[in-house]
């Protein structure tokens, strides 16, 4: 075996994912993964019980506190494990784990800190079945971030993403929004403290489970993602700073009040 091997996790925030987290589970390429970690935001259904049958380890919040929340949990125990890479994927089956070696591969190589697994590069987002209200949605945002952040990436609210540990640790995540946004948060964050962003393409599946987000909650995330980008502008105008865009050096989140907020259901 050869020494100093990277500690790769996968995170996986799950909420009512019972009936697709055992297909996207078996198809993480587990010789490359040192830990699966699926952190349950109070689902109705029994995620946590399967997801601790499949022998991962499983968080379990205990109220639901949404998406961006479920995340701040997911990394909290993916540094606690001491990883080296972390991969946050979706449990809904709609993206696809096997494409995981190529989405980590820039971050083992020192080209990216964050690579975003993009369903758009080649133009198959439409043929996956992503409904066309939402790709337009997407396309406008994206032309949106892209012009404020100076980056050319073809997919911003993409359900699969690898960060380095050193993006973790110096970025402020546990600042950002339990909602969705949280998402648009960590790019827009990423490019403000100077680390570099890159796209791989992995394909992506529509079919009824693997959406919940419905029109008014697009819309919401929609406003949010625009607010962002406002707050970000006048950060860097220097009109109204933020500790949100600033990196910082060591970690800050509390341990013991992140802890309070699940229970763990240890195999
Ligand atoms: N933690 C948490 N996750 C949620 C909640 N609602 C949806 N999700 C998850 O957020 C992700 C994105 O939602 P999804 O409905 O798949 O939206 P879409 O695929 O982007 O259209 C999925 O993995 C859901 O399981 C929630 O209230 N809490
Ligand atoms: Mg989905």
């Amino acid at each position: 075996m050869e020494k100093n091997k990277p500690t790769i996790v996968v995170v996986m925030p799950a909420y009512n994912a019972a009936r697709t987290l055992e297909r996207t589970y078996q198809d993480i390429p587990l010789d490359l993964v040192d830990h699966v970690i699926v952190v349950d935001d109070a689902s109705h259904d029994d995620t946590p019980a399967l997801a601790a049958r499949l022998g991962l380890r499983t968080l379990v919040h205990r109220r639901n506190m949404g998406y961006g929340a479920n995340q701040k949990t997911c990394y909290s125990e993916a540094l606690r494990l001491g990883a080296d890479i972390v991969i946050m994927v979706h449990a809904d089956h709609q993206y696809d784990p096997t494409r995981i070696p190529a989405l980590i591969q820039p971050i083992l190589d020192d080209r990216y800190d964050m690579v975003l697994g993009t369903r758009i590069a080649d133009g198959q987002a439409l043929k996956g079945g992503m409904p066309l209200w939402k790709f337009i949605a997407n396309r406008f945002l994206t032309t949106m971030e892209n012009l404020i952040l100076g980056q050319r990436l073809t997919d911003l609210h993409t359900g699969m993403r690898a960060y380095s540990r050193e993006f973790l640790v110096h970025v402020p995540w546990w600042l950002n929004s339990d909602d969705f946004v949280f998402d648009t948060e960590m790019i827009v964050q990423g490019v403000a403290c100077g680390f570099r962003l890159g796209e791989v393409s992995v394909p992506a599946r529509y079919f009824d489970e693997a959406s919940s987000v419905n029109f008014r909650v697009s819309v919401r995330y929609g406003l949010q993602t625009l607010n962002v980008l406002r707050r970000y502008l006048l950060h860097r105008l220097g009109i109204a700073p933020r500790d949100q865009f600033r990196r910082v050096e060591a970690t800050r989140w509390s341990q013991t009040e992140l802890a309070e907020r699940y229970d763990v259901y240890n195999t």
